[in-house]
């Protein structure tokens, strides 16, 4: 809780079980209210290093895609009462360390999103950052930022916050369920006049880390082009693609999700 704000961390979950500790024993948790983790199916024990870990759970029981992994993750957030919602991959590639800074971003009121950026300052190639990723997010970011007017460091972290407002109004829905998801949340979140705050934040990769080849890379690269291109086209009235339509759908609460373990009181386990 921050400014009478309640926090819920989400973890998108996807083979994790050699990472989700480290990850989750860097949580300060005395901002955290709860922590909630989707399990995509893994093929490795996730779910029981989750459970240990006492961490509320929810496994898919087929493969949704990171999207539609994340949609559960922000239903299950909003039913849970969450005010801020924070995005964090479970595979020990951005440092938790920085939950509080971009939770008080949100909590105080000056913005509606966080992005943990990995390209303000120098940290990416630092972090083991792939050259050509870096020149891909430098030539995408420029790219997106000249069609959608704006001016932000880059558009692909995974490591964001959100506050609740946004989760319930934005037609998340009808977005992508693979990796694009991420692109087109930041569009809609300009699209409606959303304020989308940056802080820098340092990355690692490992193998753990980044499971993400170059034929994906490529896919998703391609996908946040058209992204870039229907957010230009919608806004200057050419016309509407899916997610820009005034009635694209919005997340729908109504339902029961299923949980496979619920956490049972509040363990602070962190080590700040
Ligand atoms: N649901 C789902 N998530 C995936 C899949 N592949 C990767 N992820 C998740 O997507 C996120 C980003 O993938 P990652 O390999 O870390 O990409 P990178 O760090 O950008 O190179 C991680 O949280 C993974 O757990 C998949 O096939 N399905
Ligand atoms: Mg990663």
């Amino acid at each position: 809780m921050i400014n009478g704000k309640k926090v819920v961390v989400i973890m998108p979950a996807y083979n994790a079980e050699k990472t989700l500790k480290q990850t989750y024993e860097e949580i300060y948790h005395d901002f955290v209210d709860e922590v909630i983790l989707v399990d995509d199916n893994s093929r490795d024990n996730t779910k029981i290093v989750s459970k240990e870990l006492n961490i509320t759970t929810i496994v898919h029981n087929e493969n949704r895609g990171y999207g539609g992994n994340q949609k559960s993750c922000y239903k299950a957030a909003l039913k849970a009462g969450a005010d801020i919602v924070v995005m964090l991959h479970p595979d020990y590639q951005y440092t938790p360390k920085l939950i509080p800074a971009m939770v008080s971003m949100i909590a105080f009121g000056e913005y509606d999103a966080v992005l943990a950026s990995r390209m303000l300052g120098d940290s990416a190639l630092k972090g083991g950052m792939p050259f050509y990723k870096f020149l891909a997010n430098k030539f995408l970011t420029a790219f997106e930022n000249f069609f959608l007017g704006e001016k932000l460091s880059e558009y692909h972290t995974g490591f964001r916050a959100f506050g609740k407002e946004v989760l319930e109004k934005l037609p998340l829905a009808d977005c992508d369920d693979d990796f694009i998801f991420d692109n087109e949340i930041l569009a809609l979140l300009f699209y409606y006049g959303y304020k989308i705050g940056e802080i820098s934040c340092p990355t690692k990769y490992f193998k753990e880390a980044s499971s993400i080849n170059f034929s994906r890379s490529c896919n998703y690269g391609l996908g946040v082009l058209s992204v870039s291109l229907k957010y230009f086209f919608a806004k200057h009235g050419v016309f509407q693609s899916k997610i820009f339509k005034k009635d694209a759908k919005k997340l729908d609460l109504t339902g029961e999700l299923e949980y496979f373990y619920k956490e049972k009181g509040k363990q602070k386990t962190g080590n700040m």
